[in-house]
């Protein structure tokens, strides 16, 4: 920090919000107190030093790039991007074996057969729009990271301890999985998924353009085997998805229950609905045998109008969207979208519901008009909500119990204040927020729009991610973060409950493939030696890397050979990460310190072959380097 830094640090969080005409004042030595900045709140610092660690742990989605990126919060550094359903240049996802077959095993075998006929062994591109870490006891704990796949009907797993993807699953008999969260009591246990898209039960062309036949498709997944634990068929698509603090029922929004195909047949109601599971009632009908089996998977009809044990339907103003439990454990807001309400649920009615078939609307409590266009609330585990207001570029904070007093009747406005934000919020995020332990003291305002916040990028434009201080009685915008496409959502968690390794375990299942081949080549990949397998036309190369060295210097194979290279970094310092990459092959690989990778290609090209480390690793990283001989094919 320079001189003239310190000297004006006291004001510097307060600048960060105030315009450009307050940094020059503050430069010039005029106090940010005259621009009415406060200082360095509750909250902490929005700007940390350089070398100063943040408070928490941001995971966010990437939308249609596919990947999980993790930031910093407060200081919006992004520190790291972990691929999921995207290929990555850097790390080799999508090409190694090891990612290959994460990629690859839950796919569905229809889905292998026709990716197989377009050439290719996986999809390339996916849409990830809502990560969720695991939950025990109503709040975070550490172990992993559950997120959908909207393109493809995907849902993935990163494990919290590596921060790699280990798990991704094909939902079959869903088409495109939206909302996804995972239970919070007592544990996760189930992770919900919605299917968004409607279709025919059995997609397999019988029936094409004949709607009144489509169905949605509600998917709950053990979210420690990765497995199917059952689906419910429902009425009306599936937005997003929430459950309870009780571990009793789970709720999903419904736009179109119309189910209509045109966008004027699809906002034609009034009302649309909030489809309410009940989890027990669920699981004795799956026990009692009360399903239909396919493709595996044990469907239960929860449909409007079938057996009222399993679901209910709440009439919801126009289009509900986002669908948000309050950490005080009762209340469920439901963002009304095209309506400019939101929907109060109190989760203790909900038994009523389903006991005495009651009026499905008398588990609403409240139903407060806020603005146009709310899409999602966030919580500060103080009695209020923040909710984004799409249409009216705002985020509005309001108070639960207010809401609900004006709903009786009482003459009070619940809403306490609005704030831009720049521009058309989507999410909205709370440290801690969607846990028990909600802290109420910064707020994520995901911006569709950046429009003019940026230096122009060219037609495309960044995303814009604001940070909000949520600890003062004024809301407080403290920072612009751009992002590129398209974080939909993202989670605040406190620092302590995240805790991830610095090297890997030697015996991580990541590689066991690669461990158990080896074994068989007679390797062993923990007492470390060099060889070159050949088994036929196939060539399996054991080598090492320590900087600044590859084991081996070079090896031979021949042209037209299938090659498998297993590189493991013997290295165990911290952020000693290696890589490995074939020139003009197409391949690259990350192998963190005491990581085993590998990866396969055919040697077509004859000649001489440089492979290099590709992270930059010590003095001597250039030299890092060795020659693949491949030998022409006799003709
Ligand atoms: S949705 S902008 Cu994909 Cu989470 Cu609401
Ligand atoms: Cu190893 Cu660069």
């Amino acid at each position: 920090m320079s001189d003239h830094d310190r000297k004006f640090n006291v004001s510097r969080r307060g600048l960060l919000g105030a315009t450009a005409t307050g940094a020059v004042l503050a430069s010039t030595g005029i106090g940010a107190s005259m621009m009415g900045a406060k200082p360095a709140s509750a909250a902490g610092t929005a700007s940390l030093a350089p070398g100063e660690l943040d408070e928490y742990y941001g995971f966010w989605s990437s939308g249609q790039t596919g990947e999980l990126r993790i930031l910093g919060v407060p200081s919006m550094r992004e520190l790291m991007r972990i691929p999921v359903f995207n290929r990555c240049s850097a790390t080799g996802w999508g090409q190694t074996n090891e990612s290959k077959k994460i990629l690859t095993e839950g796919l569905l075998p229809e889905t292998k057969a026709f990716l197989a006929a377009n050439g290719k062994e996986t999809y390339d591109n996916g849409d990830l729009h809502h990560p969720h870490m695991s939950f025990t006891d109503g709040t975070y704990d550490g172990r992993y990271l559950f997120m959908n796949d909207k393109a493809n009907t995907r849902v993935a797993r990163v494990r919290c301890d590596v921060m790699k993807c280990d798990k991704i699953i094909e939902i079959p008999n869903a088409h495109d999985i939206h909302g996804l969260r995972p239970q919070k009591y007592p544990r996760t246990g189930y992770v919900f998924a919605n299917g968004e898209h409607e279709a025919p039960l059995v997609n397999d062309g019988q029936i094409l353009d004949e709607p009144d036949k489509y169905v949605n498709i509600f998917s709950a997944i053990d979210g420690d085997t990765m497995e199917i634990a059952w689906q419910v068929m429902v009425s009306g698509n599936l937005d997003n998805t929430d459950c309870d603090y009780q571990g009793n029922y789970a709720f999903s929004t419904s736009y179109n229950s119309e189910m209509g195909m045109t966008l004027a047949e699809m906002t034609e109601n009034e009302l649309d609905h909030v489809v309410v599971f009940n989890l027990k009632e669920i699981e004795a009908g799956i026990e009692a045998g009360d399903y239909q089996e396919l493709n595996g998977v044990k469907v239960i009809d929860g449909r409007k109008g079938s057996n009222k044990k399993y679901t209910r339907y709440i009439p919801i103003p126009n289009s509900p969207h986002g669908i948000n439990t309050a950490p005080d454990g009762k209340h469920v807001c439901i963002n009304g979208k095209l309506s400019p309400t939101v929907s109060v649920m109190d989760v203790t009615k909900l038994d009523a519901l389903f006991n005495e078939d009651a009026d499905p609307r008398s588990a609403i409590v409240a139903e407060p008009q806020l603005g146009l266009g709310p899409l999602h609330t966030a919580y500060d585990g103080q009695g209020n909500a923040f909710t984004t207001l799409f249409l009216d570029s705002q985020v509005v904070k309001w108070n639960i119990d207010k809401a609900i007093e004006q709903f009786g009747g009482a003459d009070v406005d619940p809403i306490l204040e609005k704030v831009d934000v720049h521009y058309q919020p989507g999410h909205n995020s709370t440290s801690m927020g969607e846990t028990k332990e909600a802290d109420g003291k910064w707020l994520i305002s995901m911006n569709k729009f950046s429009k003019d916040r940026f230096l122009n990028t060219g037609p495309l434009k960044p995303e814009n991610e604001q940070l909000i201080d949520i600890t003062g009685d004024a809301m407080e915008v403290v920072h612009d973060g751009p992002t590129f496409a398209e974080p939909h959502d993202s989670i605040i968690v406190r620092r302590d409950i995240v805790n991830p390794a610095n090297i890997w375990d030697r015996a991580d299942p990541m590689w066991e493939d690669a461990r158990k081949q080896a074994e068989a080549d007679g390797v062993d990949l923990d007492d470390w030696q060099d060889q070159v397998i050949r088994d036929g036309n196939k060539v399996r190369v054991y080598m090492s890397s320590q900087a600044p060295n590859f084991s081996l210097e070079s090896f031979t194979v021949k042209q037209g050979d299938e090659v498998t290279v297993h590189v493991t970094n013997l290295d165990d310092i911290d952020d000693l990460t290696h890589g490995f990459c074939l020139s003009n092959f197409g391949v690259a690989m990350e192998i963190g310190p005491q990581a085993t990778a590998s990866v396969t290609f055919v040697a077509e090209r004859p000649g001489v072959h440089w492979y290099y480390c590709q992270w930059f690793c010590h003095a001597l990283h250039m030299e890092m380097r060795g020659r693949m001989f491949v030998e022409p094919r006799a003709t």
